[in-house]
């Protein structure tokens, strides 16, 4: 397509109609809802299923959606506004509907309506299907983002792939997790709008060539395979809808959806073959958050999706201004993670091969135009992949990254003499591992700005993957510290508060989340913390009545809900929690008669389908809940429960329900944490490490109110080093010796001994997640905390300070820093 018949297509658009302004009462969205009913779905009032309610009112909530969109995006267009682009391989999304309403404010008149046909909303609500297209931390924070970044009136374009199946259903048969396929689609989705004309080719494979074009090599891709990229787009609405921005996955499709030669030949299933080694591209979800999954497939993934995008940015680009050379004033795109990556090499080959610009001139512009976040420090997460795969899959971007290593080699050789160490550390290929890409330092050389997403992570990257090119670049690495949209983990999470809010400081803070610092003043107040507690304590109702549908156990709401939810990995430290129970469980049995705080230990989360010890993990859980579960001796004082399924909406229940939120990572390898905020935001305390954002937590919160135990990062550091082991400190204490000899004897696992064997022996021999260094500090300090709870006033005063002051960990923060220092765009940029 030319740019001049795109500028044609332009001019036709126009701002939505607004001769017919829409009503908002119940009236008119009973009407509106019922006519959806009707025309768009066949059915009448009488004769609908609560799956018909849920499409009717869907629809209904999007048409308002609808004419803001338009309307945000001509703005953009019309004021020449700056775009971010966040290119992530997740978006962990949850549901949509409340938080549309909710944003909206058409939760009342929805309600209304709907009751007037016998329909709860909150049943309508609870039928949509998650959207789980992410892991877990990664893939929440770039949902948080989205909606932040439509609350602040950033124009954002979040980029991503719409896997026809997210992340796997975990289910738990005899303590132990299987893992299903999940199906969001099966009943279609309202939400998404197919854009058959914004789709792309992507190749894979095949040769480059050279031709010489005035004076001048061209290389030419000529690719083995082609697929095509088709674009779904789905609104994100901000806070009071008043900007819309865009969710854009893309789908991959055969170009040729039936070979017919093979077909006519008779060979109709190797018709269909290629079609669906196209669709197979964007099939499923990765469901490893920890280790590379090193397979073909997931680089197809990468690179599909990448290419992709920036066909489309460059596009919209062109359309808009028929121009490259300002395409770093006009977009921002940000590398969510290493996973996009490979955009650095394809955005220079479609600006130097596709649009025939010179290197140096599209190096400064790829430069400028993207920026990285790092998520991770643990080595075994960091993508590399081998270059005889990279280069057979992607022979032109492989020649490319050579070409960029050379540069900046050169830079590093000529301009800083570094040494031939440092080189190899800087190179954008581990010579040493069977050579292989780096795609951090792709990434990093490729952006203008790498952020990490926590003051400590930060610090960390420069001192350790980074420390080099560090040197090298010494102004390119920043902090921004994550945060988390109060929008969906306060006012739709946790409505109880939300209205106790209102009363006690006013409504405000659903417009500028800093009012909440105002609740501060009444933390002291006897009356206040009693109605805090009451609205924590309907919470946890809410949670104990899923726990008894779900797993038929009866959980005390008067005892301390004491929880852990998030992926399930050694470095969490899960294990150090089930230690710590089976440790208080036989102090318990052995000492009835003391004054012991009731504790209800609750777990959640899922684990990667081949991560041996964290399967292993859940099964001890699982095996610790059902012993302490069925014996007399400490009913009452001690329940255990592993939640099955952990995702997006379940921790929407379980967040506001906390009043303890466990952080207990070993120092040093969580990178931030989101779970954190979202628990201390609905006023849970945090026991915690100092890594991550709990660092950052513990100077907003004040020391007194979290509970700070265990090793630091540096700590952590120099024992490693020094060669620890955990036998010697496991010989000096005595409760967590008995703990770990109790799990060895089988006392657990129905007389199995072999059972936990290795999870066991990992503490006694290396200890490498210094699970026994930490272990009597995490007990003193959960000792601590059953003597603050026995004060309830005081530990409602803690908990109210919390919420008070968590307003600084809202993702609209965050945004507003990346708008600011990194992006040069949004409302300030204008
Ligand atoms: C290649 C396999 C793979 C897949 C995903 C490796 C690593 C990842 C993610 C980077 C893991 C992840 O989700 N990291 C989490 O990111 C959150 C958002 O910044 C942080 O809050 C968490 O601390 C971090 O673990």
């Amino acid at each position: 397509m030319t740019p001049s018949s795109l500028a044609v297509r332009q001019d036709r658009l126009e701002p939505g109609d607004k001769s017919q302004p829409r009503l908002n009462d119940a009236d008119t969205i009973a009407k509106e809802i019922v006519e959806k009913l009707t025309y768009s779905i066949g059915k009448t009032t009488g004769a609908a299923r609560l799956h018909d309610w849920l499409e009717a009112t869907t629809l209904v909530v999007r048409d308002r959606i609808i004419d803001n969109w338009f309307n945000s995006t001509i703005e953009t267009r019309r004021s020449q506004a700056k775009r971010v682009c966040y290119l992530s391989m997740e978006f962990l999304i949850g549901r949509l509907l409340r938080d549309a309403i909710s944003n909206l404010g058409l939760t009342d008149p929805i309600r209304e309506a709907l009751a007037r046909y016998d329909v709860e909303l909150d049943l309508v609500e609870l039928l949509e299907p998650d959207a789980a297209l992410g892991n877990g931390g990664l893939g929440r924070l770039a949902a948080c983002f989205m909606e932040s970044m439509a609350s602040t009136g950033v124009p954002g374009y979040g980029y991503g792939i719409r896997y026809v199946h997210g992340f796997f259903r975990q289910e738990i048969v005899d303590s132990a997790q299987v893992e299903l396929p999940e199906t969001w689609l099966k009943h279609g989705n309202p939400w998404e709008f197919e854009r058959r004309e914004s789709s792309y080719e992507i190749g894979f494979g095949g040769k480059v060539t050279s031709i010489e074009e005035n004076g001048r090599t061209r290389f030419v891709w000529r690719p083995a395979e082609r697929v095509l990229a088709v674009a779904y787009d789905t609104p994100a609405v901000g806070w009071r809808g008043n900007h819309v921005n865009t969710l854009r996955l893309w789908s991959a499709q055969s170009l040729d959806p039936i070979l017919l030669d093979a077909f006519n030949a008779g060979d109709h299933i190797g018709a269909l073959l290629e079609s669906n080694k196209a669709e197979a591209i964007t099939r499923v979800l990765y469901p490893a958050d920890s280790h590379q999954a090193g397979q073909e497939l997931r680089l197809r993934q990468e690179f599909f999706f990448s290419s992709a995008s920036l066909q489309d940015i460059i596009r919209h680009h062109l359309a808009q201004y028929d121009d490259l050379t300002n395409l770093a004033d006009k977009v921002a795109i940000q590398l969510n993670d290493t996973h996009p990556a490979v955009s650095v090499a394809e955005l220079m080959r479609l600006l130097v091969d596709v649009h025939g610009m010179e290197w140096d001139a599209a190096w400064t512009i790829t430069r400028a135009t993207f920026s990285y976040t790092n998520h991770t420090l643990l080595p075994e997460a960091l993508e590399t992949w081998p270059i005889h795969l990279f280069e057979r899959l992607l022979p032109r971007q492989m020649q490319i990254i050579y070409q960029i290593n050379a540069g900046v080699l050169r830079e590093a050789t000529q301009g800083q003499g570094f040494d031939d160490r440092t080189i190899s550390a800087i190179s954008l290929i581990d010579e040493g591992n069977g050579r292989r890409v780096r795609m951090g330092q792709l990434a990093f050389v490729g952006s203008h700005a790498v952020n990490g997403v926590s003051a400590l992570h930060t610090e960390l990257m420069k001192q350790t993957v980074f420390h080099d090119l560090h040197r090298l670049y010494p102004s390119r690495i920043e902090n921004k510290t994550n945060g988390v949209t109060p929008r969906r983990w306060l006012h739709q999470a946790n409505p109880g508060l939300s209205k106790l809010l209102d009363e006690t400081i006013g409504p405000g803070f659903r417009d500028n989340i800093e009012e909440i610092a105002k609740l501060d003043a009444h933390a002291d107040d006897a009356a206040f913390q009693e109605r805090f507690a009451a609205v924590k304590r309907e919470n946890k109702e809410r949670l104990a009545t899923l726990v008894q549908e779900r797993l038929a156990i009866t959980l005390d709401p008067g005892a301390m809900f004491d929880i852990q939810v998030k992926r399930i990995h050694e470095y969490k430290r899960q294990l150090l929690n089930i230690l710590e129970t089976v440790a208080l469980y036989e102090q318990i049995r052995s000492l009835p008669h003391l004054d012991w705080t009731p504790r209800v230990k609750i777990f959640a989360g899922k684990a990667a389908p081949s991560y041996v010890q964290a399967k292993e993990i859940i099964h001890l859980a699982g095996d610790v809940a059902r012993v302490v579960n069925s014996d007399p001796t400490v009913r009452g004082l001690l329940k255990v429960v592993f939640i099955p399924n952990y995702n997006v909406s379940l921790a929407e229940i379980i967040m506001p329900a906390a009043d303890l939120s466990e952080q207990i990572s070993t120092a040093g390898l969580e990178a931030s944490g989101t779970g954190n905020m979202k628990f201390a935001l609905n006023g849970a305390l945090t026991i915690g490490t100092l890594d991550g954002a709990n660092v950052e937590m513990l100077e907003h919160i004040g020391e007194d109110n979290i509970f700070i135990f265990g090793l630091k990062a540096d700590e952590v550091a120099r024992m490693r080093a020094e060669g620890h082991g955990g036998q010697a400190v496991i010989n000096s204490q005595p409760l967590l010796r008995s703990a770990i000899d109790s799990i060895s004897a089988g006392v657990f696992s129905q007389g199995d001994p072999g059972r936990y064997a290795n999870l066991m022996n990992s503490i006694r021999d290396r200890d490498w997640w210094m699970i026994a260094a930490d272990f009597r500090a995490y007990w003193d300090k959960q000792r601590q905390l059953d003597v603050l709870w026995k004060d309830r006033g005081a530990w409602n005063r803690v908990a109210a300070r919390n919420t008070a002051r968590m307003s600084w960990f809202s993702s609209d923060r965050s945004i507003r820093e990346y708008a600011r220092d990194i992006w040069k765009a949004g409302p300030g940029a204008r």
